[in-house]
């Protein structure tokens, strides 16, 4: 596995290089999500776009080559999102690493979606640029406050998944900052909205909330913000014919 990893930072590492990319990483390693989502309340509705072609639920939601990452990205920046969403996972969400070292091109911040079982895929999310990385409770259970530190050593923020009272307990024990609220059972697949209305009070205010999955419509939208700081949203903004006008949509 730690060869694996290393041979993966290479490649990245030189895929970097080819592109000219580490002055952005450079320029952009410290911005925060906590602080944009903040920012953001100021003027509009806190969103987190997420770059996601495929998904097991969905199977296909848009059909993307790696040229057209930097335009989705841009639309995203100039439609009011306050950070963005790559998924990196390349046999469920036909997601890469390379998808997010491009739009690591915008100043915004970026999360490394993934599913995080060991340490290295920690490495890799610093040395490619991002901002802030998904560790999930129903993945890590208890270690989940190890990675935290692992995380925060390397100074990148950590959203924190839950999806249940217990999943939420074992989030408060750890140090966890940013806490999400996945609205997807992840093992029925199916969207309940109500299960942030249930889950968000649980939470004390002095955590940043963040409300995922099943968000279509400014409705929607609103209802998880009256419970959280900032939504998710990933599939309805990547099957829009107009991905800038769609996030200009929600965020106003
Ligand atoms: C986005 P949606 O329904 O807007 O496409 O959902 C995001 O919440 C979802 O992709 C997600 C996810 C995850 C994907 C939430 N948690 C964990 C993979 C792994």
């Amino acid at each position: 596995e730690l060869e694996r990893g290393r041979n993966i930072l290479r490649e990245l590492e030189n895929f970097i290089k080819d592109r000219e990319l580490d002055e952005y990483i450079e320029k952009h390693s410290k911005l925060k999500l906590s602080k944009s989502i903040k920012k953001a309340k100021e003027t509009r509705n806190p969103i987190i776009t997420e770059i996601k072609p495929s998904s097991p639920s969905k199977g296909n939601i848009r059909r993307i080559k790696e040229e057209d990452i930097e335009n989705i990205a841009r639309d995203m920046v100039e439609g009011g999102c306050c950070g963005i969403s790559i998924l990196t996972e390349p046999k469920y969400f036909n997601g890469s690493y390379r998808n997010l070292i491009i739009a690591r091109k915008f100043k915004v911040p970026i999360l490394f979606k993934d599913f995080v079982v060991d340490f290295y895929q920690i490495d890799i999310a610093k040395t490619i640029g991002a901002n802030i990385v998904l560790l999930m409770v129903s993945v890590l259970g208890e270690d989940i406050g190890e990675f935290l530190d692992y995380a925060h050593e390397n100074d990148l923020e950590c959203l924190v998944e839950t999806h249940s009272e217990e999943e939420i307990d074992i989030a408060l024990d750890s140090n966890a900052k940013i806490i999400g609220i996945n609205n997807r059972d992840l093992k029925t697949l199916n969207i309940d909205l109500k299960t942030t209305e249930k889950l968000a009070p649980l939470i004390p205010n002095k955590k940043i909330k963040i409300s995922e999955s099943g968000i279509y419509t400014r409705d929607d939208l609103m209802y998880v913000l009256k419970y959280t700081n900032c939504a998710l949203i990933g599939s309805s903004i990547m099957e829009s014919g107009n991905i800038k006008e769609k996030v200009e949509e929600l965020s106003r």
